[in-house]
């Protein structure tokens, strides 16, 4: 069968869906957002603010909110009606189960003819519950070998209980002799609970211990210089 374009116009043209006299079908879902906590990039409280809306020329009727992101059956429970409308604008409250850590969340709508929209999504790092004190101290890499003159990024990440990063601690770096420097000596701890530094060789064989303290916590990184 032809579709009546110029490289099949010696074919017939098929017709799909004709409709005479009856409203066209409406096979275009809604278009549609969503936001959380208009925007913010982060929150301490696991209850969060949605704002959607959706369009769609002929009516929105529902909407499905979730933390996965496998868009829902149109008979799926979970949805959410409302009555139909071409422009729907919603502002709805949601906890989530996690209290540390990127979420994203994902809203779906349907139309009066079960159409479902692509997924709409918005993530937000939640940090709820988190002790402030430091308890843990560790450096991204233990062990390194250089070569002269080498540079290389330490990443020092300090943490409370729970894994929740501590941010705002002084991390020190001490070198044990004079065969690597590093730089800084004193950096703060980012949101993140890292503090990032650059240990680099001198010209000069053999063996450093580079130690990052917080306090009372420590810990230690071995650098082997290689010619
Ligand atoms: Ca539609």
């Amino acid at each position: 069968m032809g579709d009546g374009t110029t490289e099949n116009k010696s074919t017939p043209v098929q017709v799909k869906d004709i409709n005479l006299g009856r409203t066209p079908a409406d096979n275009i879902p809604p278009a549609c957002s969503i936001e959380i906590n208009n925007g913010d990039s982060y929150t301490t409280s696991n209850t969060i603010t949605l704002s959607l809306s959706a369009v769609d020329t002929i009516g929105v009727t529902g909407y499905y909110i979730s933390t996965g992101s496998t868009t829902p059956s149109v008979s799926a429970q979970g949805w959410t009606s409302v009555s139909s409308t071409t422009f729907y604008a919603g502002s709805i409250s949601y906890n989530l189960e996690i209290v540390y850590g990127k979420t994203t969340v994902y809203a779906w709508y349907k139309d009066t003819a079960g159409n479902i929209s692509g997924a709409a999504s918005d993530s937000i790092f939640i940090k709820t519950e988190c002790e402030e004190e430091a308890a843990s101290i560790s450096a991204s890499q233990s062990e390194i070998t250089m070569i002269f003159r080498e540079y290389v990024e330490e990443t020092i990440t300090v943490t409370g209980e729970g894994g929740c990063p501590v941010e705002g601690d002084s991390v020190r770096a001490s070198v044990s002799n004079r065969l690597v420097t590093v730089s800084p000596r004193n950096k703060t701890t980012d949101e993140n609970g890292r503090a990032v530094f650059a240990i680099t060789a001198k010209n000069k064989t053999g063996n450093a211990v580079v130690t990052f303290r917080d306090g009372s916590l420590s810990t230690q990184v071995n650098v082997t210089v290689e010619k």
